[in-house]
């Protein structure tokens, strides 16, 4: 039978995407990639759509790239790297930070090579206690890609992004919360409960205004403060015009909890 490489369960206000090899470890193929691709893109013009999960099934959240796609004999010439990132890796770091809305990670089991920073280009980053991140690529003549040398030592500083990339060791889910890599790691038998529970409460959240944030925080990595206090002031005042502010300032004054609708200012 063919594989149904990604699931997709809509809730009331988010979406559970869950990655569907779990005999490779939810390792990617093409058509894996362009599945997901399909989903986020389905996620993204469904306006109910206020936040994502993205999970792995089984005991596993996502080995990277699926090596026996790229098994090659001794002296053959070997298939292009570069292409499978330009193609597929690169377009889908985008898209999970470009989301407009939260969208949240949750950790299973090992996350490793591509899998491991398809997990950090996340919002937020729940994992189990018993999974961990391998920066797998060293092992194989690679380097962190989907985002790795980036995210790395913005996380967790230069020594330790340099120890993870160049050592390929797997970091356990409770270091790499202390170390800042992810945002909690959790008892497995809880992971989903957890997840689900964060989802619905962003899902219910201010979207637009979450969005900018997301928006915002980007921009910083890169931005001096001069350039990065015009850009608060630009997308505060898009978020100022949202309805969901006044909302928000009402039900504050008014001592009762906000009902959000998600939705920009005119
Ligand atoms: C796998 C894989 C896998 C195939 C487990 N492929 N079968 C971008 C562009 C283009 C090209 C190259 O790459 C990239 C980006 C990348 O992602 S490069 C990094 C690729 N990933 C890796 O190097 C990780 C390889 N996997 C592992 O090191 C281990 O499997 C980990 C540490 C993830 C888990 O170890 P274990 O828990 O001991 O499980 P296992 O190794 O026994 O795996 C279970 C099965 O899954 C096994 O198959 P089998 O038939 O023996 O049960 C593995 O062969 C298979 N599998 N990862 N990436």
């Amino acid at each position: 039978m063919e594989e149904t490489p990604v699931l997709t369960e809509v809730r009331d206000g988010y979406r559970v995407v869950t990655l569907n090899r779990p005999q490779r470890l939810n390792a990617f193929t093409e058509a894996m990639h362009k599945a997901l691709r399909r989903a986020l893109e389905e996620a993204e013009i469904d306006r109910s759509c206020r936040a994502l999960l993205l999970t792995g099934a089984g005991r596993g959240f996502c080995a990277g790239q699926d090596l026996s796609d790229r098994m090659v004999a001794p002296g053959a010439e070997l298939p292009k790297v570069g292409g499978a990132i330009e193609d597929y890796y690169n377009p889908l770091v985008r898209k999970l930070r470009g989301l407009p809305f939260p969208v949240i990670a949750a950790v299973n089991g090992v996350a490793a090579g591509a899998g491991a920073n398809v997990a950090l280009a996340c919002d937020i980053v729940l994992a189990a206690r018993s999974a961990s991140f391998l920066q797998a690529f060293a092992k194989i003549g690679l380097i962190p890609d989907s985002g790795g040398t980036w995210f790395l030592p913005r996380l967790v500083g230069a020594a330790r992004a340099r120890g993870l990339a160049l050592l390929a060791e797997p970091l356990p889910a409770e270091k790499a919360e202390s170390w800042g890599l992810i945002w909690k790691a959790v008892d497995d038998a809880a992971l989903m409960g957890e997840a689900e529970k964060l989802c619905a409460q962003l899902a219910a959240g201010p979207t637009h205004g979450l969005a900018l944030i997301k928006r915002a925080l980007d921009a910083a990595e890169t931005n001096g403060l001069d350039q990065q206090l015009d850009l608060e002031c630009a997308l505060q005042r898009e978020a100022g015009a949202s309805p969901d502010y006044g909302e928000g300032v009402r039900a504050f004054m008014e001592k009762r909890p906000a009902k959000f609708t998600g939705r920009r200012g005119a």
